[in-house]
C-alpha cells in the first residue's frame, strides 16, 4: 500500500515541487489549493506515476477542511505525512502603513488555516502512529525580525512554537513534527506579497541566488523519510548568499 502525503498549497512554489518530489518516490498524493486549474494540471502531470487526489480547499474554512479530510476515500483515507505549506505574506510596507485586512488575511491563513488542517488530519496520523509526520512550513521570519515583517513574521513564530508544543504532546505517539524555516526562495511568494508586482519579484531574486522550490521540496522529503526514531525539530535553511544584517539604529 502506498504511503500518502497531504500537501496544502500545492498549486505553486514549495507545495507543487513537494508533490513532484513525493511522486518521484511513489507516494500517493492528496493535493489542495484554491486554484482548480493548477491542481488539474498537476494531477495530469503526476497521475501516471502515482494515485493523485486533488481538492480545492481554502484552509481558512475550518468546516470545509474537516469535511474534505473526513471524506477521503481509499487509498487516500490514510495520511502518513501532512505538509502544512499553504501560506502567504502580504504588505511588505512598514506596519504603520498596512491595511488591517492584510494582517487578518495572514493570520487567518498562516495561523488559523494551519491549525484547521492539523486538527482535522491529526486523528489519521495517530491511527498509523510510528513514522508519520507533520511538516509545518515556517520561515526565517519566524525567528528573525526585519522591517516589513510585522504580522507575517509573527505568524511564522506561531508556526514554530506550535510545532514545538505539538512535539511535547505527541512524543509518545510516533507522530513527528518539524518546523521547516526557509529563507529567500524564488516562488510566487513575492508576487503575492506585492499584489502582482512581477518587476519587484524579479528585482528581489534576479541579482542574487535564491533557494528554489525544489531545494525546499528536497528538505521536506528528507525530513519525512528519515528513520522513524529521528525527529528534526526545526530546519532553518538560507541561500548561501543570504545572512543577517546589523541592528538598525535611529540617529539624530
Ligand atoms: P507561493 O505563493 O508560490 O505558494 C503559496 C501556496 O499557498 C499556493 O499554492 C497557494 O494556493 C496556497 N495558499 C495561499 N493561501 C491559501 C489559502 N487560503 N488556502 C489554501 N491555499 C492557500 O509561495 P511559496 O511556495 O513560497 O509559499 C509556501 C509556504 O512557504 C508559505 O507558507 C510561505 O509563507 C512559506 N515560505 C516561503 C518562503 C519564500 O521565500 N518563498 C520562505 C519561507 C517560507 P492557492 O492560491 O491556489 O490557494
Ligand atoms: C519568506 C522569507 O525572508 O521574505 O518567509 O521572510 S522572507
Amino acid at each position: 500500500m502506498s504511503k500518502v502525503a497531504f500537501i496544502t498549497g500545492a498549486t505553486s512554489g514549495f507545495g507543487r515541487a513537494t508533490a513532484r518530489r513525493f511522486a518521484e518516490a511513489g507516494w500517493a498524493l492528496v493535493l489542495s489549493g484554491r486554484r482548480l486549474e493548477r491542481l488539474e494540471e498537476l494531477k495530469a502531470e503526476l497521475q501516471d506515476k502515482v494515485p493523485v487526489h486533488i481538492t480545492t480547499l481554502d484552509v481558512r474554512d475550518a468546516a470545509a477542511v474537516k469535511a474534505m479530510v473526513y471524506g477521503l476515500q481509499a487509498p487516500f483515507d490514510r495520511i502518513d505525512v501532512l505538509v502544512n505549506n499553504a501560506g502567504l505574506a502580504l504588505a511588505p510596507e512598514a506596519a504603520q502603513k498596512v491595511a488591517l485586512e492584510d494582517w487578518h488575511t495572514m493570520i487567518d491563513t498562516n495561523v488559523t488555516g494551519l491549525v484547521n488542517v492539523t486538527h482535522a488530519v491529526l486523528p489519521k496520523l495517530l491511527a498509523i502512529g510510528k513514522g508519520t509526520s507533520i511538516i509545518n512550513i515556517g520561515s526565517v521570519a519566524g525567528e528573525w525580525p526585519y522591517p516589513g515583517g510585522h504580522v507575517y513574521g509573527a505568524t511564522k513564530a506561531f508556526v514554530k512554537q506550535f510545532s514545538f508544543n505539538l512535539r511535547c504532546d505527541l512524543v509518545s505517539t510516533g507522530v513527528r513534527v518539524t518546523d521547516i524555516a526557509p529563507g529567500m526562495a524564488e516562488t510566487e511568494f513575492t508576487l503575492v506579497r506585492t499584489k502582482g508586482n512581477q518587476a519587484a519579484s524579479d528585482a528581489l531574486y534576479g541579482t542574487t541566488t535564491p533557494l528554489t522550490a525544489e531545494d525546499i521540496a528536497e528538505q521536506i522529503f528528507y525530513v519525512a523519510t528519515l528513520p522513524d526514531h529521528i525527529n528534526i525539530n526545526r530546519l532553518e535553511i538560507m541561500p548561501s548568499r543570504q545572512a543577517w544584517s546589523p541592528f538598525a539604529i535611529d540617529r539624530d
